[in-house]
């Protein structure tokens, strides 16, 4: 089976209506959408979401950030898609975050940063479950 990541456009993306801006940069890579929903953070989802985080200095602000409005949560799929979001995505903080990626070219601050995407396969495996049920996904390797 390809590898799966976890994207979210973030409440920053959403209300600067950047919705098709980051997913066109995503499928012209070739990435394939499995699974896209709109929804929003509840207190419970951002603890168990950003576990990594919680009790760190910036997690409040994270956190109030990531509840403040709508979200797009996607899995995509695709050889090696873990990593190659990442690079698609640039650097957490946008200021170091290279032209050509979506922070390097869209964003400016750290916490209003657009964009999500697992760091590694564990990750994704824990992140993609808090989302979408496996009836919510249309992999590319099977017949649905
Ligand atoms: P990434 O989103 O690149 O995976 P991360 O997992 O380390 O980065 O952090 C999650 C989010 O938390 C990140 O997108 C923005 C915020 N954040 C991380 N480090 C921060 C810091 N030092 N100050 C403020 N916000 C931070
Ligand atoms: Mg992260």
């Amino acid at each position: 089976m390809p590898e799966r990541t976890l994207v979210l456009i973030k409440p920053d993306g959403v209300k600067r209506q950047l919705i098709g801006e980051i997913i066109r940069r995503l499928e012209q890579k070739n990435l394939r959408i499995i699974g896209i929903k709109m929804m929003k953070f509840d207190s419970a989802l951002a603890d168990d979401h950003y576990s990594e985080h919680v009790g760190k200095d910036f997690y409040p602000a994270l956190k109030d950030f990531i509840i403040s409005g709508p979200c797009i949560a996607m899995v995509l799929e695709g050889r090696e898609c873990i990593i190659t979001v990442r690079n698609i995505i640039g650097n957490t903080d946008p200021v170091n975050a290279l032209p050509g990626s979506i922070r390097g070219d869209l964003a400016l601050e750290v916490t209003q940063n657009l964009i999500h995407g697992s760091d590694s396969s564990a990750t994704a495996e824990k992140e993609i479950p808090l989302f979408f049920s496996p009836q919510e996904l249309f992999s590319t390797s099977s017949p649905d």
